[in-house]
């Protein structure tokens, strides 16, 4: 093999032989995953699939898909979620039998619960057990593996011939990709991928299986909601899981501004309307705050626009009322209902809805707003006003906010894409002007996602600038930087540009807070809240860590002044195609969801 890593990507090119000869049933896998068009297949080896890597170096060349080595299969998959979140398409991962599909089930959740796709292929030993080599083979065979991951996949197979894995492939993809999107799981039994075929058998084209067209909404219902949205006073907008388009934010500004309605956003969905509109409400973090509650209170109409647990925002502002629900009429625009089961309650709280419009947010959207008629803009009499963002402290200590202001003035005017934020980090803190400034979250509460997510998204900001465009960075916690931080070994080797800015408090901070609570309800002694959370004695060397893979690493910082410099440099090295940790150690302390204030007729 002849390995070329000065190109772009770095793609490890083998030496293929003039002749290909027989072709093995791996080898149709291979090329309905080219047909398909998936343009990676980030992987942790196995020889459960031999064959299946065999047919992607030997016969496709390592190209359409390209392999993207992990370190590990949490990685493979975060990588694919987080490059689908930018790139709106889905790349493949391939997991080993069993113990890879076993390191892989977080990241399938997180995936599940972000509704993104991510076609996962995987492997069985032989079905047959007399093809079955002595004791790996049955170790790597489990009876039905599908199993492991089948209650967070919208779909999974395990095709019994060569015929039906073309199928298979086909199906999967178009599963993953038909909103509520989300992942897939395809088991490929090693016997079929090593069976050798002879001929290669006439495969179906993907032009004749492409995903259903989007569906507009019923005009009745569309009607309906126009109606109720043009007849309300006070509209409120809750902007939830929608597509990263330029066209579809555009489409929600105007259809805010033809209402004069309130929109929230909401940092686990990325960005899905301008922060600095006059019309985004208050910052709503995981949970709406105090005055977002105060407007799903005051709302006469509201439009949920796939909002992630609208029951739950409902029950966080009207606990205290009539009903424990919000008095306004409740459009719903979704499809997320199609993708419940049994098994995960991702799906949260039986919100109350008054007309749901079963289609895709942005389909509404765009179904209503020509709908709409001249009117007097919503809310007479009221006006929000966002906190400031912060500035940077000249303590002798750095505060999360800290870190985002240091990092606002850094980037300056520069698009950038905000991949992650850690949980200390308040709503509020970063503008939002592009569907592509804020990504959101890991969907499943995983700790550990965040740096495979960060060099997925990193690659297709990559692949989308040629290189020169938006600037990807990641704010990680120490706690989940820690758990994943060798997916950024990936990021080295395939020249993929990235900062991880670490907000590294030294401890799983989150659960400090839960274990205060209880000593606390418990009349116990809150000074030992710490026991079996910080991460010290010794405090893990990021940068070293770091650079141990390759990337530049800087820090530890403690101070505020030494923030400015350093992301500066670390930024530099980024332009100059490299990945940066910078550690930064922070004051443990979760910043509030960032302010804002309404004024009623004037009046705070
Ligand atoms: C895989 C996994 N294990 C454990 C948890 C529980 N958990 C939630 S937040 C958290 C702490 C994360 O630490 P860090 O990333 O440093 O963020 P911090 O809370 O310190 O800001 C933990 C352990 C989880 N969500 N996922
Ligand atoms: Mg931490």
């Amino acid at each position: 093999m002849s390995e070329a890593k000065d190109g772009p990507g770095a793609i490890e090119r083998p030496a293929l032989a003039n002749e290909t000869g027989d072709y093995w049933g791996s080898d149709t896998v291979a090329l309905m995953m080219r047909e398909i068009g998936l343009p990676y297949v980030a992987l942790n080896p196995g020889a459960s699939y031999r064959g299946l890597h065999d047919s992607l170096v030997n016969l496709l060349g390592n190209t359409a898909p390209q392999m993207l080595l992990c370190l590990h299969e949490e990685h493979a998959i975060a990588i694919a979620h987080g490059y689908a979140k930018v790139a709106g398409r889905p790349m493949g991962a391939i997991v080993h039998s069993n113990v890879g599909l076993m390191h892989a089930t977080m990241g399938i959740f997180n995936a599940w619960c972000d509704r993104v796709p991510v076609v996962v292929f995987g492997a069985t030993g032989p079905v047959d057990a007399a093809q079955r080599r002595p004791w790996i083979d049955w170790i790597h065979t489990a009876q039905d593996q599908g199993a492991l991951v089948r209650n967070y996949t919208k779909w999974d197979d395990q095709p019994a011939s060569v015929a039906a894995a073309a199928e298979s492939v086909l199906r999967a993809h178009r599963m993953a990709v038909t909103p509520p999107c989300g992942p897939v799981y395809v088991c490929l039994d090693a016997a079929l991928q090593e069976s050798r075929i002879g001929a290669l058998p006439p495969l179906p084209g993907a032009a004749r299986f492409k995903p259903p067209r989007p569906a507009a909404p019923d005009p009745a219902a569309a009607s309906e909601a126009a109606g109720l949205l043009q007849g309300a006073e006070r509209p409120l907008i809750l902007a939830g899981r929608l597509g990263r388009g330029q066209a579809e934010w555009e489409a929600r500004v105007a259809f805010a501004e033809a209402l004069g309605a309130i929109v929230l956003t909401d940092t686990k969905t990325g960005a899905t309307f301008p922060t600095g509109h006059r019309l985004h409400g208050p910052p709503a973090g995981n949970n709406p705050g105090p005055e977002a509650c105060a407007l799903i209170r005051e709302a006469d109409v509201i439009l949920s626009l796939d909002w992630v647990d609208l029951a739950g925002a409902f029950k966080a502002a009207c606990a205290g009322e009539p009903g424990g629900a919000p008095a306004a009429k409740v459009i719903l625009a979704s499809l997320d209902h199609q993708i419940h089961n049994g098994w995960s309650m991702d799906y949260q709280g039986l919100p109350p809805t008054d007309l749901h419009l079963p289609v895709e947010p942005d389909r509404a959207v765009a179904a209503i707003l020509p709908l709409l008629k001249p009117r007097a803009p919503g809310w007479q009499g009221y006006q929000v006003k966002l906190g400031p963002l912060p500035t940077l402290g000249t303590g002798d200590t750095i505060a999360p906010s800290d870190v985002a202001a240091a990092l606002r003035e850094a980037v300056g005017a520069r698009p950038t894409t905000l991949i992650r934020t850690p949980l200390a980090w308040a709503a509020g803190f970063w503008e939002a002007a592009h569907p592509l400034d804020l990504l959101g979250g890991d969907g499943g509460g995983g700790i550990g996602g965040g740096p495979g997510m960060a060099v997925g998204a990193a690659l297709a900001l990559k692949e989308r600038s040629g290189g020169s465009g938006r600037l990807p960075i990641a704010v990680l916690g120490d706690g989940d930087c820690l758990m994943g931080v060798t997916a950024l070994w990936t990021a080295v080797h395939y020249r993929i540009p990235l900062l991880v800015v670490v907000s590294n408090n030294n401890s799983f901070f989150n659960d400090e807070l839960h274990q205060d609570r209880m000593a606390r309800q418990r009349g116990r002694p809150v000074g030992n809240r710490w026991i079996g959370q910080r991460i010290a004695d010794p405090e893990p060397d990021l940068a070293m860590l770091a650079r141990g893979q390759g990337a530049a690493g800087f820090g530890p910082l403690r101070r505020p002044e030494e923030l400015m410099r350093t992301l500066r440099a670390a930024i530099d090295h980024v332009d100059g195609g490299g990945v940066a940790l910078v550690d930064v150690r922070v004051e443990p302390g979760y910043a509030p969801v960032g302010s804002a204030a309404i004024l009623r007729g004037g009046s705070a």
